[in-house]
């Protein structure tokens, strides 16, 4: 189907990573914690280590009080276990899957309270770069900021929202309103910038790069902004939409977009790297 056509058989013609061998119709399967080798306990904790060195200062606080509580620092966390932790904060549920899956599937499960997180993990040659999202960025990058009730609640909203917006051809914009925000997110604290973004929060170079360095832009959340603009998926960004605290994306992304979607199918989209006159890019 179009899933296999565009996704499962990637355009250079190579398969998509992960076994699909056993899914049920949601794509879930078990994430058979026992087949994991002691290497790869042990190269997860390598993954581990080395981020949570940089956690400090830089995660926004829910990252860090969630990780905490997760307590998935000594190997490939058992789904079912932490499941439950998340089920009793927010009312989420992991589910496994095998790697990426449909649009349609993600979203569904996204509007029904349950984020899909891959069993395999990548191989040691990869500890800095993966294409795909493997067990160690989907875990460790999203699942601690799903105890956030407001975030949480964001989620379910933008699944909800997606599977509209498949029907109105806006699915391009609401990808990069995900890009921007649950994967390369940024927000304001009163110690200063943080990292709410998974895509950044699971990655050893771009944690520091984003608040540091000062040559990609940092620009105020803007819904119609973020829409518009495109992203890279190779590089760091060049650039960064910081949010106020979690209630402001919550209450952004709440309208109806349908208006939104015609709006902006009018205009032109924004190369990775704009920065249009009368914005600011904030300091650091
Ligand atoms: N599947 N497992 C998985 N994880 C994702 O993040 C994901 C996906 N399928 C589709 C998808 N993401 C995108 O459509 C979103 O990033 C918008
Ligand atoms: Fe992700």
């Amino acid at each position: 189907d179009d899933f296999f056509a565009t996704v499962a058989e990637k355009s250079d013609g190579a398969k998509l990573r992960g076994d699909y061998s056993k899914i049920d119709a949601q794509y879930v399967v078990a994430q058979d914690w026992d087949a994991y080798t002691p290497e790869q306990h042990a190269l997860w904790r390598r993954l581990y280590q080395r981020q949570a060195k940089l956690i400090p200062g830089r995660a926004c606080d829910v990252f860090i009080e969630s990780l905490e509580l997760l307590n998935i620092g000594d190997g490939i966390p058992k789904f079912e276990e932490s499941s439950e932790l998340l089920f009793k904060a927010t009312g989420w549920r992991l589910v496994a899957v095998p790697g990426l899956v449909p649009d349609h599937t993600f979203f569904e499960h996204l509007a029904n309270r349950r984020f899909p997180v891959t069993v395999w993990l990548r191989d040691p040659e990869e500890f800095d770069y993966i294409v795909e999202p493997d067990v160690f960025h989907d875990f460790f990058g999203h699942v601690p900021l799903l105890f956030n009730p407001i975030f949480a609640d964001h989620l379910q909203e933008y699944g909800k929202g997606a599977l509209k917006a498949m029907k109105l051809d806006g699915l391009s914009m609401l990808a990069r309103l995900y890009w921007y925000t649950v994967e390369f997110g940024l927000i304001q604290s009163p110690e200063g910038l943080r990292v709410y973004g998974a895509g950044i929060l699971s990655s050893g170079g771009e944690i520091e790069y984003c608040l540091s360095n000062p040559a990609p832009l940092r620009l105020p959340f803007n819904v119609e902004r973020v829409m518009r603009t495109l992203y890279k998926i190779d590089s760091y960004q060049e650039t960064y939409f910081v949010i106020n605290d979690f209630q402001q994306l919550f209450n952004d992304t709440a309208p109806d977009f349908t208006p939104i979607y015609q709006k902006l199918k009018a205009l032109e989209t924004l190369p990775a790297n704009a920065l249009l006159s009368g914005e600011s890019n904030l300091a650091v």
